[in-house]
């Protein structure tokens, strides 16, 4: 299982100082206490969203905080309470302590709502402690301190894509320019063994989940090179990517590859077939590619749509992971 995991520091806000205050107006010379109560502080609130699917926002902001209650002040005016912080999460994310291990919240449906770090209460002010004995009274609350807290915050991750190709196509080089996963890449064939998730963060509040899968042979459907455990995590994504080698330099034909690739996906399970796909052209640096790459799109450039890119060298894979982002969010979730 694949975990996106993020540790964020949360703290609610302090509760504001209760105020000593007293009348004294040129004809109230003696007046009595009127020293405002100090305003809540803010609450910290995680709130589960179904627009959201991974945590990679929070490897860029860790820390949270709410604001703080104003303190009170004379003529008996109370303090501002403090706004309180909604961190949006992920529905399925489970929040815990980080210093515990305790379970604090599991988010499982859109709009739940959970109080993480409550705000501290605001101290009272003086005008509270008249009594008949002490009518000047010179105390007052302070405000009470907020929660603060470690969270650990996972999310099982699903791919909502997966790149799919030959043996050394590629795949792991991509992922790995893309996102933070870290696969091995060496040229030689089934490098790669077991599926990496690697999430692509495309925009602020925009990513999602690309799969590295091991690469596929003629026979896949059948178990030829572990090939049935690999077309598994395919059945899972809602696109897949053909990584297609067009360098030539294998000696293979991108054009033949993708019939194989198609034809593997289609006996293994036929509902693949129509899964949205397109294909990533790859290894465009390398000399021969750009005939090769005419030669893709004119026989199938009417039926896929072909990106060129280079994972080596970067080139293409930001007009890749915009339009793989902009697909995914027109299609529906899992
Ligand atoms: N010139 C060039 N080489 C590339 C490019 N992308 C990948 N390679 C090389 O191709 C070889 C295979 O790359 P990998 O990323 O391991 O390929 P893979 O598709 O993950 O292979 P498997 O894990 O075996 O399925 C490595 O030597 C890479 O450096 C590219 O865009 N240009
Ligand atoms: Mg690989």
């Amino acid at each position: 299982m694949f975990y996106d995991e993020a540790k964020i520091y949360i703290k609610g806000g302090d509760g504001g100082n209760g105020c000593i205050a007293f009348r004294r107006e040129k004809y109230v010379p003696f007046g009595g206490p009127w020293g405002g109560d100090g305003g809540r502080g803010g609450s910290i609130i995680l709130h589960a969203d179904e627009g959201l699917n991974t945590l990679v926002d929070f490897r860029y902001q860790q820390h949270y905080k709410a604001d703080r209650g104003m303190h009170g002040q004379g003529k008996n005016k109370h303090g501002k309470s403090g706004e309180d912080l909604i961190v949006r999460l992920p529905v399925g994310t489970v929040v815990k302590d980080a210093l515990s291990g305790e379970i604090l919240a599991d988010l499982t449906a859109h709009g739940q709502e959970v109080v993480v770090a409550k705000g501290g209460k605001g101290g009272r002010g003086n005008a509270h402690f008249a009594t008949s004995t002490q009518q000047a009274p010179r105390t007052a609350e302070k405000g009470e301190l907020s929660e603060e807290k470690k969270l650990i915050l996972q999310l099982k991750l699903l791919a909502d894509a997966g790149l799919v190709g030959f043996p050394n196509a590629g795949k792991s080089t991509l992922i790995s320019r893309v996102s933070a996963a870290r696969p091995q890449i060496a040229d030689y064939p089934f490098t790669t063994l077991n599926p990496h998730l690697g999430v692509v963060r495309v925009e602020t509040g925009y990513s999602f989940v690309l799969a590295d899968i091991p690469g596929l042979i003629a026979g896949a459907h059948q178990g030829v090179g572990l090939g049935h455990r690999f077309l598994r995590h395919i059945e899972r994504t809602r696109l897949i990517i053909y990584v297609l080698d067009v360098s030539g330099m294998e000696g293979r034909d991108p054009r033949e590859d993708l019939r194989i690739l198609r034809e593997e996906l289609a006996l293994y399970d036929p509902a693949l077939t129509s899964r949205p796909q397109i294909i990533a052209a790859n290894k465009i640096d390398l000399p021969d590619a750009a005939q090769n790459l005419t030669g893709l799109k004119e026989t199938l450039g009417n039926q896929y749509e072909i990106f060129p890119v280079s994972a080596l060298t970067g080139e293409g894979l930001k007009a890749l992971t915009y339009r793989v982002a902009d697909i995914l969010a027109s299609l529906p979730r899992k």
